[in-house]
């Protein structure tokens, strides 16, 4: 029994050739995240900013879930109590695994965002600056996703979920990004046990109460297997 809250980021999806961000050749090597990241560089160059996230909408479109993503969801479904997973990633692979309980806090790549009435729909594969949204027609249309500067997506929930939580989980993120590298000391003050499963330590690590390293793609199904048999 218990609430479980788990935090993902990019590398549990390594393994299913998406790209993370901070790795070396990683997606910030390639691009500058002022270009591509931030409300400013949309402003400034809205095409490039759509090449950037429909080169990453085709990518995931053909990305599978791999062994990680259907442990989560094997969890989700055998566990007594709550398991919420709340991701930073934005390629949809929980949901194609069969994980329902999943909270997207910096958006959906298959989900465009009007900025005039923030109307949401599913975003064409090929977003362009000339799209108009479908409910109050103007010009203002972008990718869902939250960029730098912005206020990540349903923060009241996932506090709300921290502070209840007895077990925290941070898969595969590198702890640089705030606020969720400071969700770990959020579960830990309200008295979860913290639990880091990454390739190698993150800079947060000594933050955690436990951490095991290597792959997702085995960390992740030894430790859900062991906290199913609990
Ligand atoms: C494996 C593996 C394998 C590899 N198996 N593991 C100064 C100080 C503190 C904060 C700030 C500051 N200046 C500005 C800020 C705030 C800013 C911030 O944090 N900046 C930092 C860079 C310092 N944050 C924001 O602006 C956020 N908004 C905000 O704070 O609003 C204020 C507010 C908040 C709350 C309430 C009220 C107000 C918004 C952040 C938006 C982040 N957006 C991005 C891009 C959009 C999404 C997209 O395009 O996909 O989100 S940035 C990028 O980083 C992306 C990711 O979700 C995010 C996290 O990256 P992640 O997932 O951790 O990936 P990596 O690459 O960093 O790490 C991968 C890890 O996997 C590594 O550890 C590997 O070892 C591991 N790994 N293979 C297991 N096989």
């Amino acid at each position: 029994m218990g609430n479980i809250v788990i935090l993902t980021g990019a590398g549990i999806s390594a393994e299913s050739g998406l790209g993370t961000f901070r790795d070396e050749g990683g997606l910030w090597a390639q691009h500058r995240i002022e270009d591509v990241a931030t409300p400013e560089g949309f402003s400034r160059d809205p095409e490039l900013v759509h090449r950037f996230y429909n080169a990453r909408r085709a990518q995931a479109s053909e990305a599978t879930p791999n062994a990680a993503h259907e442990a989560l969801a094997r969890l989700e479904a055998e566990h007594k109590g709550n398991v919420l997973i709340v991701t930073q990633n934005v390629d949809g692979l929980h949901q194609k695994a069969g994980s329902k309980n999943v909270t997207h806090m910096h958006g959906q790549l298959d989900q465009a965002l009007c900025h005039s009435c923030e109307h949401r729909w599913p975003a064409p594969l090929v977003m362009r600056k000339t799209d108009t949204c479908p409910n109050c027609a103007s010009p203002t249309t972008r990718p869902d996703i939250v960029w730098f500067g912005e206020i990540p997506y349903q923060m009241e929930k996932i506090s709300e979920a921290l502070s209840k939580a007895d077990v925290f989980v941070s898969i595969g993120t590198s702890g640089e990004v705030y606020p969720a590298a400071n969700f770990v000391a959020e579960a830990d003050y309200f008295g979860a046990h913290t639990v880091e499963l990454n390739l190698e330590p993150s800079s947060g690590a000594s933050r955690f109460s436990e951490c095991r390293f290597g792959p997702a793609t085995q960390v992740v199904p030894d430790w859900v297997t062991e906290e199913l048999a609990r």
